[in-house]
């Protein structure tokens, strides 16, 4: 039976072509899920072949307490039915925000006022490929998407080490929530043990 104890479930989600599949992909320590199918509509054709219809799924395990569970969505609004299915008994949500298609960032905000709307939970935003030379870069992002209650954060999503850090911040926030949060629910995760173990 599922330990809920040791189940965390995490959701990556963004615009289309934010890099959501490749995050998953890069930080699953067992080969990734996904359910990548060809693109069928315009605008997406015009980013990129395949696209993400139903979730992607991979996991990571931080300590013998901490394995995450990561979810990344479907970027296209038409799919949006899945954001609610997916985020159903998630402990927090990472946003991704591509530097590369400034146009994107309306739909990021939209897809940001979806779930803090909807839900009180630990929310990471990363902007993803600053890397690339049409990158807008990291403060234009920023002050586009317009959320300081979000802590934000640079994320190269094929970089293995960023990937960590940036679940380690994550994690490092989830914490932080709990303790703020004076008869909040308990979130299952030990703040002191998790800060011992992270990043080892
Ligand atoms: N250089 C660089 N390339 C990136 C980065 N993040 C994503 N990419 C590339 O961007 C493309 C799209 O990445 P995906 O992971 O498919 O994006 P997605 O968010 O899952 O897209 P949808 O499922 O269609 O919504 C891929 O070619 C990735 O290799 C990054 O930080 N740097
Ligand atoms: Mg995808």
């Amino acid at each position: 039976m599922l330990d809920v104890e040791t189940y965390f479930k995490l959701i990556v989600t963004g615009s289309v072509n934010s890099g959501k599949t490749t995050f998953v992909k890069t930080i699953s320590e067992i080969e990734a899920f996904t359910t990548d199918e060809m693109a069928t509509e315009d605008d997406v054709m015009q980013l990129k072949q395949l696209t993400t219809v139903a979730m992607d799924y991979g996991r990571r395990t931080i300590d013998d307490d901490i394995v995450l569970h990561i979810y990344g969505t479907p970027g296209q609004e038409r799919f949006d039915f899945m954001w609610d299915i997916l985020v159903v008994g998630a402990f927090g949500v990472i946003f991704l925000a591509d530097s590369t298609d400034k146009p994107s960032l309306e739909k990021t905000k939209n897809i940001i006022a979806f779930f803090t709307e909807r839900y009180d939970l630990p929310y990471l935003m990363c902007v993803t490929k600053l890397d690339l030379a049409d990158s807008i870069g990291y403060d234009e992002v920023v002050d586009f998407i317009n959320q300081p209650q979000i802590k934000t954060i640079p994320l190269k999503t094929i970089d293995p080490n960023e990937c960590m850090n940036a679940l380690v911040t994550f994690l490092t926030l989830a914490v932080q929530k709990e303790e703020d949060t004076e008869s909040g629910d308990d979130n299952g995760i030990d703040g002191a043990d998790l800060i011992a173990n992270i990043g080892n």
